[in-house]
């Protein structure tokens, strides 16, 4: 038999205080395509009770942020949520009201169309160039209308073969297009740059890296900033570096978060390497510590459940980001600054380690209690009956159905 106690965690009270601050200011963003039938290119699993509409997206969305409370905004795809574009705007406003939602940012597709084979805003054809253009600016009106922060750009764009394309000139257009493209954005709302290094394309791609995104990001202007997708590098990028780059520059806009074990494979954040995103939180932490303010930036999940249960799926990842973010705030920055001074190695990596290694999951618990919140979320969504209702509701529509991306 164990002691008792044995299992409890007890905290200092800067460490609890700390914690509470954390919790209190971490929210998430939630795709609504991560509730959708997807798969890969190869065939899609469909799920009785996925999502097929907007309003179910919304409604699913609102049980991930109803059980664990710090979900309150949702990252609409353009396409596969406002096929009428502006038109649907009061509606989506309607659903996510209804859900205690708001939308998030807007993601422009100019990646589908056949028109899009190759390429949208570097096309060599100017004609697709301005189609690409056109849909990028009324995205920007549904933003406007949505009173959505932020506009969330990722290009398919690039080529298979060598020499198939002028790189250059590509590069021309893109700068050209995000130019006007940020023209047309109202004051505070802002234009995130995403990079992603291969997939569709597979010899060069537009945006390959943060690099590109940053240097079209400041040729757009002034609220443009990089997105930072976790799961577009290369297997050996340090990730973290490049946030604390874009920190220091003021050039960090947001994030897509995801694991991943080879590519961009859009698995459950943490599922791979939890110390990865601890060290990215940790990053931008230390940052705030530093400059005495906050960053801004935008936390989003991009990720595909083929196989798992979406809306649990989405529970899982809100708690497992809520642990990470945790515990990097636990990093005891006056320490570990001064070790950093003295090159005190071991030391310096060990405030990591502690903080990485602390259970986070008691006080996490605890905080949810305070806020009216289910101590366990994915056990309060179970009992909910939720998933059997709509799994029953959807379930015949669902298995001929087919929606959103492959
Ligand atoms: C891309 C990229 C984008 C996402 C699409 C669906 O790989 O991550 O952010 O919108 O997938
Ligand atoms: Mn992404
Ligand atoms: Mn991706």
């Amino acid at each position: 038999m164990m002691e008792s106690g044995w299992s409890k965690h007890v905290y200092t009270s800067k460490q609890n205080d700390t914690l509470i601050a954390a919790l209190n200011s971490f929210q998430i963003e939630l795709p609504s395509w991560g509730f959708a039938n997807t798969g890969t290119r190869f065939g899609k699993f469909l799920q009785p009770a996925a999502a097929t509409t907007t309003e179910e997206k919304f409604n699913d969305a609102g049980q991930v942020h109803r059980w664990t409370g710090v979900c309150p905004s949702v990252a609409l795809h353009v396409l596969w949520d406002l096929p009428h574009g502006a038109g649907d705007t009061e509606e989506v406003q309607a659903l996510a009201r209804k859900n205690g939602l708001r939308a998030g940012a807007i993601n422009p597709n100019v990646f589908q169309d056949q028109v899009y084979k190759y390429g949208s805003l570097g096309n060599p054809d100017p004609g697709v160039r301005k189609e690409a253009l056109d849909h990028i600016l009324s995205s920007i009106e549904i933003q406007r209308r949505l009173g959505s922060r932020d506009l969330s750009l990722w290009f398919a764009d690039g080529s298979n073969y060598p020499g198939t394309q002028n790189i250059r000139h590509r590069r021309r257009w893109f700068a050209e297009g995000l130019r006007t493209a940020h023209e047309h954005m109202a004051a505070g709302q802002r234009m995130l740059v995403e990079y992603k290094p291969f997939e569709p394309a597979f010899y060069h791609t537009d945006i390959a890296d943060w690099g590109m995104a940053l240097l079209l990001a400041q040729a757009a202007g002034p609220n443009a900033r990089v997105l930072v997708d976790t799961g577009h590098h290369y297997q050996a990028q340090n990730i973290e570096q490049i946030v604390a780059w874009l920190l220091d520059l003021d050039m960090l806009g947001g994030f897509h978060f995801n694991d991943r074990r080879y590519a961009d494979d859009d698995l459950t954040m943490g599922s791979i390497d939890p110390y990865q995103a601890f060290r990215i939180f940790h990053e931008i932490l230390h940052f705030e510590w530093e400059t005495g303010k906050r960053a801004d930036i935008a936390y989003m999940i991009d990720q595909s459940h083929n196989l798992k249960g979406k809306i649990e799926a989405m529970i899982q990842t809100v708690t497992t980001a809520m642990e990470l973010y945790a515990k990097a705030s636990l990093v005891d920055h006056e320490k570990l600054a001064d070790c950093q001074t003295r090159c005190a190695l071991v030391d310096a990596e060990s405030c990591l380690k502690d903080a990485f290694s602390t259970d986070v999951r008691p006080a996490i618990r605890e905080w949810a209690e305070s806020k009216g919140l289910p101590a366990d979320p994915m056990d309060a969504f179970r009992q909910s009956g939720y998933l059997e209702r709509i799994t029953s509701e959807r379930g015949a529509k669902n298995m001929a159905a087919i929606s959103s991306y492959a």
